[in-house]
């Protein structure tokens, strides 16, 4: 009798656990922002989706932390001035761009270059209907459930920025790896995301790497004592003590470097977090209990944390008449001649669209 009891209590707890991680599908507590939709490609590109999952699967069966460059691209793109696809532009006569502004110094060359072989593979599938913005978001998407994370819906129907961001725009809006959790808190809420937001995408640092000069100033010139001793040990041993300086990568998450799952809260409660912005978010007592909760309940992390991307996915984005559909991810319309010319030569409909 007891048995068949407790039986059934890990048979619901299971089925609870289960119903909480399949997040797929529109969740429809999600606020879609005026203009997108989560079926906004869906008769003029039937097949974006499955081009970009595919074509994922493919490149990070090669190498996964590609995933890590992609995800966190899309964090850059929407952080500074709406996720429009500026930060994939390419620096102009118009002045230093996103790209090269210093928090980008790190973004994986390769991520740029991957998101314009999809928007290639998706134009010439469907034609020119999918902005570089979508195609960054989708991307994201993809690297978290392909790393072992929840799948799930975003809406779509950006367009793609005709202004670059500027330098200081791209420092004042991403917050550096040395700030304190009351400073993360005090900048992301700036954008409408709370304490919960905050914790649960600070946990993209699941997967990933960081440079030396992002974490050195815990560890010179006197160690940051909220670290673990072992943990620091192991640290000082990659990023030797400046002079001479090491830009030597290690892993974000210590447990399990490439899945995206709850382990770096795990970490965080062992003070193994990497940089202080990590760390803090357990030492501070207004997101401690956040931490923990994600840190022993999975499927909590998850759900919370495809609510916070997709409210980060749609910051500040431009739609309908707003923007355009870039050509190239990396080049405004505006500035490439031949796409011009060929459009001079075209049809009205997208000349107006230059305007
Ligand atoms: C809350 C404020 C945040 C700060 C201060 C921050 C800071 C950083 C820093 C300093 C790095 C490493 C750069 C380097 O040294 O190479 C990094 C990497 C990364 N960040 Fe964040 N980040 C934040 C939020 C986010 C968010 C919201 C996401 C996505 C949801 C994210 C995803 C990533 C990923 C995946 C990497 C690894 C990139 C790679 O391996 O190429 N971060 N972050
Ligand atoms: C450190 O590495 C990054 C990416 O690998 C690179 O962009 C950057 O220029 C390097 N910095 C230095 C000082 O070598
Ligand atoms: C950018 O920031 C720097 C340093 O904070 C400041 O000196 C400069 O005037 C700013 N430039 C613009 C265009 O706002
Ligand atoms: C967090 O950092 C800010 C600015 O860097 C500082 O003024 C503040 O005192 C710090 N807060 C705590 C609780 O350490
Ligand atoms: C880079 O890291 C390796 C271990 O991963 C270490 O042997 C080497 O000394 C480091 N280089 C510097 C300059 O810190
Ligand atoms: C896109 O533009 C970049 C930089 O201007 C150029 O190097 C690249 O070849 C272009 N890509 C395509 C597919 O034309
Ligand atoms: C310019 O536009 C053409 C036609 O749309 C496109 O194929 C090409 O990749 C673009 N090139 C650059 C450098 O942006
Ligand atoms: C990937 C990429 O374009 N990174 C750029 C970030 O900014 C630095 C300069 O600060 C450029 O050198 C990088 O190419």
């Amino acid at each position: 009798m007891a048995s068949s009891a407790s039986l059934l209590l890990v048979i619901s707890a299971l089925l609870i656990s289960i119903s909480s991680v399949c997040v797929s599908g529109a969740p429809t507590s999600a606020h879609v922002v005026k203009g997108l939709s989560w079926t906004f490609h869906e008769s003029t590109c039937p097949k974006l989706e499955s081009i970009v999952r595919k074509q994922l699967k493919k490149i990070f069966k090669e190498d996964i932390g590609q995933a890590a460059g992609l995800l966190r691209l899309h964090f850059h793109d929407c952080f500074v001035q709406g996720c429009d696809g500026s930060v994939l532009l390419d620096g102009s006569h118009s002045g230093p761009s996103e790209k090269d502004a210093p928090p980008n110094l790190t973004l994986r060359a390769r991520a740029f270059k991957i998101i314009d072989d999809l928007r290639r593979r998706v134009h010439e599938e469907c034609g020119r209907v999918v902005s570089c913005a979508d195609i960054v978001a989708l991307a994201a998407r993809d690297a978290v459930f392909l790393s072992g994370g929840p799948d799930y819906d975003i809406p779509l129907g950006r367009k793609d920025g005709l202004n670059f961001a500027t330098r200081n725009a791209t420092v004042a809006n991403l917050p550096p790896p040395t700030s304190n959790a009351s400073a993360i808190l005090a900048s992301l809420a700036t954008k409408n995301l709370d304490p919960t937001d905050v914790v649960a995408l600070s946990g993209g640092h699941t997967i990933g790497i960081g440079h030396c000069p992002s974490f050195t100033p815990r560890l010179y010139p006197s160690q940051d004592p909220t670290m673990d001793e072992t943990f620091a040990n192991d640290l000082k041993h990659i990023c030797s003590p400046p002079p001479p300086d090491s830009n030597n990568t290690t892993v974000l998450d210590i447990r399990t470097p490439n899945k995206f799952d709850n382990k770096y809260y795990v970490d965080l409660m062992n003070r193994q977090g990497l940089f202080t912005s990590d760390q803090d978010l357990y030492t501070d007592a207004k997101t401690r209990d956040i931490v923990e909760s994600f840190a022993i309940d999975q499927a909590l992390f998850f759900d919370k944390f495809v609510h916070a991307m997709i409210k980060m996915g749609q910051l500040s984005v431009l739609t309908g008449r707003h923007g355009e559909i870039r050509s190239n991810c990396s080049v405004r319309n505006s500035d490439n001649k031949s796409f011009l010319t060929y459009m001079v030569e075209d049809d009205e409909e997208s000349r107006s669209e230059l305007r």
